[in-house]
């Protein structure tokens, strides 16, 4: 080989390399912890990965964030990237959630280096994660994500909510011993089969305490049926109901798995029931969700409200379909001090939540400038605010004199 085809393939290799590590970088945003609670690097966005690091047996990398919602689940996960790893619980990472008090709400080492946890947390709150690892003799990256899963299925049968028979119900289990409980009245007498699908939660094996649960109950609270999810099977109930009678259904994962995360579906089946067809089971799944148009006010005063007036949001599907969508959540407008404001777009569907984002600017003062007018915007205003001044100025002297001649006379 020629000496210049050699040296063409190594800088073609190069050149690979350093795409390839940009690409990394461009998934998961490096993010410096603090190296104690009071120090807490806040953790910008829901939903997004950053990456830490940690270099010594002592080294502790402290992140914070603050809860919005109630009945929502925040999941802090970590992925190791080059730390230790290994059989035993101190050549892992260690991930500890704690209350401002430095009360531990949950924690773990991640098994083979990975791991999460989730929680119901209190809303508007500040809560901390502590990382740290006791085989760390050299730096080495890990990777963190705080996001948030709404419960949509409430905890207590007493709020159950009220499904159709004959259609495919989705939701999910969002661990920390969530539990899902739904209701339905029977339309006629007669035999019906319950069939639990666990669609994304583990597998189980023959114990129902590794495995999605469902339990049927009547009114009293009296126990139906109950099965769970085993060996891949769909959990099936049969049972004869009565017409008009509320039943109730309860689905959580078993006690040893209690912290297991994600989407499963049930169908309530009967003949012979005076119910509309079951529509096709839907495969579509909620994907993402854009702002299509920005809302026309983009630059706000301190203290001013937040208008969405013209704002568009589309959410768009698994099979490529898309929708606008009036029934989202926005929240993140913070107008109590100048700078730039992240506003956030929530919209769950079928179990799925997404977010999308946009950004508006909160100005110090009253701003007079046409919106898209920007050039000279800066030197303009202060000119502005300087000629104001001045006109207040001698208003002021004005006043005075008037004041002065008014009490002479
Ligand atoms: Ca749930
Ligand atoms: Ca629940």
């Amino acid at each position: 080989m020629k000496k210049t085809k050699i040296f063409a393939l190594i800088i073609s290799v190069l050149m690979l390399v350093s795409v390839s590590g940009i690409n990394a970088l461009s998934v998961a945003t490096p993010l410096n912890a603090g190296k104690s609670m009071s120090t807490a690097t806040l953790v910008p966005e829901f939903n997004k990965e950053y990456v830490g690091s940690l270099s010594s047996s002592t080294d502790e990398a402290w992140y914070k964030f603050t809860t919005e919602f109630a009945d929502a689940y925040y999941r802090v996960d970590l992925i190791n990237y080059n730390l230790p790893e290994g059989l035993h619980y101190h050549q892992n990472p260690r991930v500890q959630l704690l209350d401002i008090n430095s009360k531990e709400i949950a924690a773990f080492y991640g098994q083979y280096g990975d791991g999460y946890l989730s929680k119901k947390l209190e809303s508007n709150t500040t809560y901390f994660i502590k990382i740290t690892h006791e085989d760390v003799v050299e730096k080495g990256n890990f990777e963190i994500t705080v996001s948030i899963d709404y419960d949509t299925a409430p905890d207590e049968m007493e709020k159950a909510v009220s499904v159709e028979i004959n259609q495919t119900i989705s939701n999910s289990l969002n661990g920390d011993y969530d539990k899902d409980w739904f209701k339905f009245v029977a339309p006629v007498s007669g035999d019906y089969e319950i069939v639990l699908d666990r669609g994304e939660l583990p597998e189980g094996s023959h114990s129902s305490s590794r495995c999605v649960n469902i339990t049927l109950f009547d009114r009293y609270s009296q126990t139906l049926a109950t099965g769970f999810t085993a060996h891949g099977n769909n959990a099936i109930l049969n049972v004869e109901l009565e017409k008009g009678e509320t039943y109730y259904i309860e689905i959580c994962m078993g006690g040893s798995e209690y912290m297991h995360t994600g989407k499963y579906a049930f169908i309530i089946f009967n003949d012979n029931a005076d119910t509309p067809v079951a529509p096709p089971v839907v495969t579509k799944t909620l994907s993402s969700i854009s702002i299509d148009t920005l809302p026309t006010k983009t630059k706000y005063n301190i203290g001013e409200n937040l208008d969405t007036t013209g704002m568009v949001v589309e959410a768009n599907y698994s099979d490529g379909t898309s929708a606008v969508i009036t029934n989202y959540e926005v929240y993140g407008f913070d107008s109590s001090k100048a700078g730039t404001s992240t506003v956030r777009v929530s919209y769950s569907e079928g179990g799925y939540t997404k977010i999308a984002a946009f950004s508006v600017v909160i100005n110090e003062k009253e701003e007079t400038q046409e919106p898209g007018n920007t050039g000279n915007s800066s030197f303009l205003d202060s000119l502005a605010d300087f000629f104001n001044e001045m006109l207040e100025f001698f208003a002021m002297i004005l006043e005075f004199i008037i004041n002065m001649f008014t009490s002479l006379a």
